[in-house]
């Protein structure tokens, strides 16, 4: 009190404000840097170019840069509300409909895994809350090991996920800049290194941030190495669909390691395949050695989700639901997801044709090569940073491009600015 009274009488507001800041319980508390990804999305909203572009966060966009909601997804919406559904809560666990087929979305009907019963699948908030759910199981029941191992580099979300979890960060090389592609050599170099019974994450498909992935003989070899060396290894499998624009071929090193008696755990989302960003739909898998040991590890996740937010949003889950649950809907979303995945594979070519077209003389073939939402362009920060303060190119600092955000309208600009910033 008597603190604020001097700040009160203060002349200078200068020094009125620190006294009322000294005075608080939150002095301590520093400015924090703004998100890397969601961060680049506030600074482009401020830019008031005209022809400004956010290749930052990886959020699919049309053909005229709007945003895209899936016809499906309209459709099973309006089954939502023809049916005057309820809003009571789920479950601990989710929505049992969405669980199971998200299980099965991932794992392929014919899957031994779902007719043996030796998994358990809960509902989580979308890709990271899902991912957020295994961490926490993994710190409280994870006894042999606290080491996490990325790809070097991965989503840069991965590190804080498992940091706030309790658990520790280690790296394995993954990409080489020099090529522009994986370091496979490196990666298996390392993985061999990393201590039995450690803990690894691999991205199921369209790894993020580099737009590459192993060739499935390279997998095999991936599999082949976390066995013998007795890893437990973590899938994140945001992408499902969107490499390749088929669900089946994306989850093709899920299944394999599964078949090779790898009992996985895997976050699945459906931000990306089925354009529910915000609705916050996603699931956590874990693969378990029998259905009894699976009835407990479930009975574990419920006691720890409870606590977290008690139950997951239903909206989500509903609409996904329907998706993957109606055969006509479900033909309709596959049609969709391909041709989300085509539009960007058809803006990556574009891309390097304009920048021929442009003059540039630097090979950018890895601009076609590489898969998914993303394009490791090869950039540099002061590359980057001209690209925003010049041409309002709004990308992450790391030189990653959200190819999603490219369209026919303005691949031509990107072009150009590229070229102007690396000839
Ligand atoms: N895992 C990976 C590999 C991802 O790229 C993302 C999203 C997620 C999980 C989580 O997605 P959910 O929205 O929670 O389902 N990464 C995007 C979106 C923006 C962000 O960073 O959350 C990106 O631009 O990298």
């Amino acid at each position: 009190m008597a603190l604020l009274c001097t700040g009160r009488l203060l002349a200078s507001p200068r020094l009125a404000a620190a006294a009322t800041r000294a005075s608080s319980w939150w002095s301590h508390v520093e400015m924090g840097p703004p998100d890397p990804i969601l961060g680049v999305t506030e600074a482009f909203k401020r830019d008031t170019n005209s022809k400004k572009m956010n290749l930052g966060v990886g959020a699919y966009r049309d053909d005229s840069g709007k945003p895209y909601v899936l016809n499906c997804v309209r459709k099973a919406e309006a089954m939502i509300a023809s049916k005057k559904m309820d809003k009571e809560y789920l479950p601990i666990g989710g929505l049992a409909d969405f669980t199971r087929a998200s299980a099965e979305l991932a794992l392929g009907e014919n899957s031994e895994v779902l007719k043996s019963g030796r998994y358990v699948t809960v509902q989580g908030i979308s890709g990271t809350g899902s991912l957020r759910i295994g961490a926490s199981f993994l710190q409280r029941f994870f006894k042999s090991s606290r080491d996490v191992y990325l790809p070097k580099p991965s989503w840069g979300n991965h590190t804080p996920i498992f940091r706030d979890a309790g658990l520790q960060l280690q790296a394995y090389r993954y990409y080489d800049p020099k090529t522009c592609s994986l370091d496979f050599s490196g990666a298996m170099d390392d993985i061999s290194k990393i201590p039995e019974k450690s803990i690894i994450l691999l991205h199921a498909c369209a790894h993020n941030p580099t737009g590459v992935d192993p060739r499935q003989e390279q997998w095999k070899e991936v599999a082949a190495l976390v066995k013998k060396r007795n890893l437990l290894v973590y899938f994140d499998m945001a992408y499902q669909g969107f490499a390749s624009g088929d669900i089946n071929r994306d989850a093709w090193a899920v299944r394999y390691f599964i078949d090779q008696g790898i009992n996985v755990l895997i976050s699945q989302s459906y931000a990306k395949n089925m354009g529910l960003y915000g609705e916050r739909a996603g699931a956590f898998t874990m693969i378990c050695s029998n259905a009894e040991e699976a009835k407990r590890v479930e009975s574990q996740l419920k006691i720890l989700i409870r606590p977290m937010y008690s139950n997951p949003p239903l909206n989500g889950a509903r609409i996904a639901s329907i998706i993957l649950n109606t055969p006509d809907i479900r033909k309709e979303w596959l049609v969709e997801v391909k041709g989300m995945a085509d539009r960007i594979i058809s803006m990556r070519t574009q891309l390097v044709s304009n920048l021929k077209k442009e003059g540039s003389s630097h090979n950018w073939q890895h601009i076609t090569d590489q898969i998914g939402m993303f394009c490791f362009t090869g950039l540099k920060p002061e590359q980057v940073e001209r690209l925003i303060k010049e041409f309002s190119i709004y990308m992450t600092k790391d030189g990653r491009i959200s190819v999603a955000g490219v369209t026919s309208g303005n691949v031509g600009y990107l072009a150009h600015a590229i070229h102007q910033v690396t000839k």
